[in-house]
């Protein structure tokens, strides 16, 4: 009688990588007030009075700092709401992002 030989059902494929995590970088600018600066961190960020004191002050003496790392799509679209808010007052805020090596 003719054996049937079946292979098993799964498949061996290479193991599935994470996304790759951005960088959401707060730049300094000479006209921002600091208060303003720490009330976006705080608003967007969800940081501490504190937390949002050392970054923007941290941004203000070496001209950036990293503020958070997310997925892609979040980290832009977190840059994009920190900026808008800036504009929206009528000052040059500006954050970026960067992906992680
Ligand atoms: N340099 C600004 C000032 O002296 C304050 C500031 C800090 C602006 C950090 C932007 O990312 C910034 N008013």
């Amino acid at each position: 009688m003719t054996e049937l030989v079946t292979r098993p059902a799964t498949k061996v494929r290479p193991a599935a990588e994470w996304p790759r995590l951005h960088k959401v970088i707060l730049l300094n600018d000479d006209y921002t007030p600091r208060g303003f600066v720490v009330t976006v961190l705080r608003a967007e960020f969800h940081m501490s009075e504190d937390q949002a004191h050392r970054v923007m002050i941290t941004a203000h003496t070496r001209g950036a700092c990293v503020v958070a790392v997310y997925t892609r799509d979040v980290a832009e679209a977190k840059a994009t709401r920190g900026t808008d808010a800036g504009r929206s007052k009528g000052y040059p805020l500006l954050f970026t992002t960067e992906p992680e090596e």
